[in-house]
């Protein structure tokens, strides 16, 4: 499958600035090496301009950069669309905004090639904040309630063509959960694994129910990998870092697993903050990851095979 990238330096949405030089991070890091290193066609697509800005009235004072944050949603969304056609495209954040534009982009594709979209989505915190109950303002913590359907974007967001069914995603390594999220993620339908579960049933387990739900759906799967899913102690180069994250080899399993499943159709790496980075070490682990995700192993193994 060939591997297409696409830069997204959007830092509008987080609280700090930094995100905005995720993607050159990566590039010097040696992501299109390590990609092509395991026998994948890379092209890199460099970085996306974020089109002009939209006049909107926000809902509330609050609301930080909110003709950005819609701006890059309705560019992203686009150019998420063209970079899935027949390759497997890997989105550089950038903030974790950019996902409410690369999931509907992708979800686009998926409908049109008659498949199930499914997200998997990496991350401390659930971003599942609507334009109405953020507290932060942030906008970052708003992605998944918007293309899941939620409302509270009307006017402010782009119109959603293909909502991604709630039931279709699963989080893991939460540990970060505002009031308001919680309450709208109970009943839902989505799927959320905290870190109390991945420490009562073992990462693998998880992940693997939810692989054999994509399969027997003969779905498509975005993974959505948030920098502060992994514990600070190994990725420090994130503004919200949260303390008991996943393990440096929770991380690495989950990502072998992917591999294995071979379902993986799309990818955000986000939140990456370089500013905040220790000498590269954070971005470095990322591609790591990446590579695992792509292929990459310590010995051959048997591949694990699904019952579709
Ligand atoms: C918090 C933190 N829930 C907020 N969110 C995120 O600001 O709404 N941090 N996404 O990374
Ligand atoms: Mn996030
Ligand atoms: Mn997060
Ligand atoms: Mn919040």
């Amino acid at each position: 499958m060939k591997v297409r990238l696409l830069g997204i330096p959007i830092e509008d949405g987080a609280g700090r600035m930094g995100c905005e030089m995720g993607p050159s991070a990566y590039r010097t890091a040696g992501i299109v090496e390590a990609i092509a290193e395991l026998d994948h066609e890379v092209e890199d697509l460099g970085n996306v301009t974020r089109g002009p800005l939209p006049t909107i009235t926000p809902p509330h004072p609050h609301l930080r950069r909110l003709p950005e944050i819609a701006a890059w949603v309705g560019t992203v969304t686009e150019a998420a669309y063209r970079a899935s056609d027949g390759a497997l495209p890997v989105f550089l954040g950038g903030d974790h905004a950019l996902a409410a534009g690369t999931v509907p982009g992708v979800a686009r594709r998926a409908a049109e090639d008659g498949r199930p979209l499914f997200v998997l989505w990496l991350d401390a915190h659930t971003d599942f904040h609507t334009l109405d109950t953020t507290q932060s303002g942030n906008l970052h913590g708003t992605p998944v309630a918007y293309f899941t359907g939620a409302h509270g974007f009307h006017g402010c967001y782009p119109p959603l063509s293909h909502p991604v069914p709630p039931g279709n995603v699963t989080m893991v390594g939460i540990r970060s959960v505002d009031p308001a999220e919680r309450r709208a993620l109970s009943g839902s339908g989505v799927t959320v694994h905290d870190m109390r579960a991945l420490d009562e049933h073992g990462v693998g387990s998880l992940v693997w129910r939810f692989l054999e739900r994509v399969a027997a759906a003969d779905g498509r799967l975005h993974v959505s990998l948030d920098v502060d899913f992994l514990d600070p102690s190994i990725a420090p180069g994130v503004g919200t870092t949260a303390p008991g994250g996943a393990t440096f080899r929770e991380a690495h399993l989950i990502m072998e697993m992917l591999h294995d499943s071979g379902l993986v159709s799309s990818i955000d790496l986000v939140e990456l903050n370089p500013f905040l980075d220790e000498r590269g070490r954070t971005a470095t682990l990322m591609v790591d990851l990446l590579a695992s995700l792509m292929g990459r192993t310590v010995m051959d193994r048997p591949t694990r095979s699904f019952a579709a």
